[in-house]
């Protein structure tokens, strides 16, 4: 099970036999006044910025998310992926709840890019699926249905199922579905963790899709954010995730600890390689 996604220059590859690929989160005004400033007086400097850092980092793929109070989506979600793709030649994830931004994005995109998301939800369905399969994108399934947001690990299975069955009665192969199963704060729910790593397991288990997993939602709320989040990513690729929506800068060191753990990293060369960066140019002795 392969997921590609592309820019003109660059492919990820999305699979079990991959190291995990990560999506840099860091595009995304939610928690950062200044960025959320920034893109309501459409300042898009803050964006090229985040995007270098990222890439330099060791993004493999780039979330674009520029939702927040008083942003027009559909002028501006375009206009950052234009920034982006000038900075970078990562590929990209288009992020948005509203299809016509993320119709307008699409538009300028170069490449092969993953929607995030569709939702198990009807309207979802009606309106993001078409564009999936349109522009030949791949996409992130959201386990929410209009039933609203599943908490146990059987409801969000049930939707998973749903998701699939949908997408591919609309033309898009296996291939190109993710399955986010959904995070959430596990200050707020003690069982939430536990509901997200049994969700990755039965998901991947009977439907063999790719699995992501909005990563930083977990440590809403707490202290040591970064401590929690590098335990998590750790047991969720344990789990099977095969990428995840996370702050590179921060956790890529987990994630690569857990994929040589894992045996995705043959010989140790991406551990090792990551290591070697982090101390710096050392001088001959
Ligand atoms: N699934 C999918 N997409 C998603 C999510 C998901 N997109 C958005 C979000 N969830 C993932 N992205 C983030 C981005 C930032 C944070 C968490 C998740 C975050 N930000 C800090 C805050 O809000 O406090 C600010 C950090 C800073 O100041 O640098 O935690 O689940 N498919």
């Amino acid at each position: 099970m392969e997921t590609r996604v592309s820019s003109p220059t660059r492919e990820a590859i999305i699979s079990n036999d991959q190291p995990t690929a990560l999506i840099g989160e860091r595009i995304n005004p939610a928690g950062k006044k200044k960025l959320a400033e920034a893109l309501k007086a459409g300042n898009l400097e803050m964006v090229r910025k985040e995007a270098l850092a990222q890439a330099q980092a060791g993004a493999d793929i780039l979330d674009i998310n520029v939702g927040t109070f008083g942003v027009d989506e559909v002028t501006l979600l375009p206009q950052a992926v234009k920034t982006v793709i000038e900075t970078t030649d990562l590929p990209l994830c288009l992020d948005s709840a509203d299809p016509k931004a993320l119709e307008a994005a699409l538009k300028v995109y170069k490449g092969k890019p993953l929607i995030n998301s569709v939702t198990g939800e009807e309207h979802s369905f009606t309106k993001v699926l078409p564009l999936v399969k349109e522009y030949g994108a791949a996409v992130i399934g959201l386990l929410q249905d209009d039933a609203g947001i599943p908490k146990d690990s059987e409801r969000r299975v049930a939707v998973a199922h749903k998701i699939v069955e949908r997408a591919e009665a609309a033309g898009i192969s296996r291939e190109d579905i993710i399955i986010d199963c959904l995070t959430f704060a596990v200050g707020a729910d003690p069982n939430s963790g536990l509901a997200v790593i049994e969700a990755i397991r039965r998901i991947k288990a009977e439907l063999g899709v790719n699995i992501t997993l909005g990563a930083s939602n977990l440590s809403f709320g707490l202290p040591d954010r970064d401590l929690l989040n590098s335990a998590f990513v750790a047991m969720a690729v344990a789990s099977g995730v095969t990428c995840l929506i996370v702050d590179v800068v921060k956790v890529r060191p987990a994630i690569l600890a857990a994929d040589l753990i894992m045996g995705r990293d043959k010989r140790a060369r991406r551990y090792i390689e990551a290591y070697r960066q982090r101390q710096g140019p050392k001088e001959l002795s």
